[in-house]
């Protein structure tokens, strides 16, 4: 049996799927950005903190893992100086969208991040999907405890530490909810941002054309499997809300209520998607594709969209595992679509969706950037148009990493500079990182193909492998990668009536985000109106590509959890909560392209 999944995963290949031809519009120009320094990265502070010291994390070995092919030559794009920071307090005062006050940067999750200076490393989880049996779908167990040497973290939030909850024995349930206490609701409202987009329909060559809206959600689901190898995370829950027979249900439910077009699910464990979810989800109308993690996990990354409004052009898995590379030997994945709207009015570009869960190990950022390079040089080569330009992307999932880190700057900056960067620094999970190691130049080899700017080198030839041999190119010997992709967070990360932080992930050792949708934003987009406006004060042309983002679901803050004992809970069944976004897509158009540069 084991047997049987572990072959069936190692056969879903980043290949494009065949019989669907890739459609390559063309597009206008990109917005391209001017005239502004790069954000100031808060990295730089900590260069003096460096102490010798070493991690070496084991690895069960693994069996066979495909190396991936690079078949493509791909183009570097030329860097191009950033705009005015969106994040910028100043740009957002005058917005009325945002609270009024300043948010705190770089410490302000503080307060939820693990201080783990003083404990060791956790050690590795054992499976446990060889102790599953039918019907033990959670089972309380007060054995399994915190990996050893460790306590409760400082900043981790003492509310949750009561363990006031009495272990229910395996399969002893209680079957009606008012067996346990009721917990109030979790209250989260609609942002709506619509107003502050400048795009309305519009007439073109004498047509009415009508954009075009859709949602997109990314919720990292907790896999029972993994929920039951970290029980210490989830004692201040009932164990009934533990229970996946109550859990699936409420997960159901929630996708249902928001029934968004796209939808980023991780965590995903592989039995529960092919005997529950994809059933249940395909009978609400959803294509779902799905990527399994290497190495015998037991869960994956699903990317599912309503058939109704999406068509599948090509699906690809990523691996994060390379046999022969060091660096990247964990199991962790992503999964990228290309989909074409569906809208008998009009024609509209394809949009790239990519999901992915990066590696948890709060001290391990340098596999986490070798992972998402790996991420973004497939999206860059999916989302290819045939004018060197990329269609929108969307950039969904858990990438263990909180606002303003390092890892997220990159995303956001398209460029970091990391001289200097400890590898435990680079994801801000914890405030005292005991991974003091800094990053080495380059942070990948280059033998794993993928440029400093995160690009595929040429196609692997004889050639090109003796290349390795010679001296290094100029990327391979700066501290500093990139990548040709514009994102922007949908979300602020900060709560516009307290000023708190947003949480997206809470048991009871961290409260924090992790989470993101990130997109490619269009000219007039709310999140980049600053810029827009200081460029171009007089253009009125509506944006012709990426996304505007039209409103979200709010998050919710430290307290607002509090009330609700924290997650998961007895409405909130995983220990993510699920974000929620809705962007406008305009329809191409044949009047002349914004000259931007
Ligand atoms: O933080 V997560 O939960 O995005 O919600 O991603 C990982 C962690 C997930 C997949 O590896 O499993 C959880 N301590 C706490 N959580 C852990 C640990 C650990 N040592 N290992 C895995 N996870």
């Amino acid at each position: 049996m084991i047997r049987g999944r572990y072959m069936r995963r190692h056969t879903n290949g980043n290949n494009v799927r065949s019989g669907v031809s890739p459609n390559h519009p063309m597009f206008g120009r990109y917005l391209s950005t001017v005239g502004f320094p790069p954000a100031q990265t808060v990295y730089y502070n900590w260069r003096h903190c460096y102490q010798p010291g070493h991690l070496r994390w084991t690895q069960p070995s693994h069996l066979q893992h495909r190396l991936s092919s690079f078949s493509t030559v791909r183009h570097l794009s030329s860097r191009t100086p950033r705009p005015p920071d969106p994040y910028r307090w100043t740009s957002w005062s005058q917005t009325g969208i945002m609270a009024h006050t300043q948010p705190r940067r770089g410490l302000q999750l503080s307060a939820g991040r693990m201080d783990n200076s003083n404990s060791k490393p956790p050690k590795k989880r054992k499976r446990s999907s060889d102790r599953r049996q039918a019907g033990e779908e959670y089972q309380y167990s007060p054995k399994r405890s915190p990996p050893k040497g460790s306590r409760i973290p400082k900043g981790s939030p003492q509310w949750l530490h009561n363990e006031t909850c009495t272990p229910v024995p395996p399969g002893k349930f209680p079957s009606s909810p008012k067996e346990y206490p009721s917990t109030p609701e979790l209250k989260r409202h609609w942002e709506d941002l619509s107003h502050l987009c400048t795009a309305a329909p519009y007439v073109n060559g004498g047509r009415q054309k009508w954009p075009f809206d859709f949602s997109v959600m990314s919720y990292n689901i907790l896999s029972q499997d993994l929920l039951r190898d970290n029980t210490y995370l989830y004692r201040h829950c009932h164990p009934p809300v533990l229970d996946w027979r109550h859990r699936y249900p409420n997960i159901i439910k929630e996708l249902e209520k928001h029934s968004a077009d796209i939808m980023c699910l991780q965590e995903v464990q592989e039995d529960h998607y092919t005997q529950q979810i994809k059933p249940s989800l395909e009978s609400l109308g959803y294509h779902c594709e799905y990527k399994w993690r290497t190495g015998l996990k037991p869960d994956g990354c699903a990317v599912v969209f309503r058939r109704e409004r999406f068509s599948l052009v090509s699906c690809h898995p990523v691996e994060y595992f390379q046999r022969g590379i060091p660096l990247l030997d964990r199991d962790n994945v992503g999964l990228i679509v290309l989909l074409r709207p569906i809208d008998p009015h009009c024609s509209l570009t394809n949009i790239c969706v990519a999901n992915t869960h990066l590696l948890y190990n709060p001290r391990r950022g340098d596999i986490k950037l070798a992972q998402l390079a790996m991420l973004l040089a497939e999206i860059s080569r999916v989302a290819q148009l045939p004018d060197s330009k990329v269609c929108p992307v969307l950039l969904c999932g858990d990438f263990n990493s909180v606002p303003w880190s390092p890892l997220y700057q990159f995303i956001r900056d398209s460029r970091l500079e990391y001289d200097g960067l400890t590898i435990g620094k680079v994801s801000g999970q914890e405030e005292n990182p005991r991974g003091q190691r800094i990053l080495s130049v380059p942070v990948w080899p280059r033998s794993l193909g993928i440029s400093q700017q995160c690009q595929y080198e040429s196609q692997t030839t004889d050639s090109d492998l003796r290349d390795l041999e010679q001296p290094k190119p100029d990327g391979f010997t700066k501290a500093s990668i990139e990548h040709c992709l514009k994102l922007t967070s949908a979300y602020s990360h900060y709560l516009k009536e307290s000023g708190q932080p947003e949480i997206t992930t809470c048991h009871s050792r961290t409260a924090i985000t992790v989470d993101y949708i990130f997109y490619s934003a269009a000219l007039g987009d709310v999140m980049v109106q600053a810029v827009f406006f200081f460029v171009y004060p007089e253009c009125s042309v509506p944006p012709e590509k990426g996304l505007q983002l039209l409103g979200r679901l709010s998050l919710v803050g430290e307290d607002e959890l509090q009330k609700v004992n924290g997650l998961p809970n007895q409405h909130n069944s995983s220990d993510h909560l699920p974000l929620l976004t809705r962007f406008r897509l305009h329809p191409q158009t044949e009047q002349k392209h914004l000259r931007v540069s």
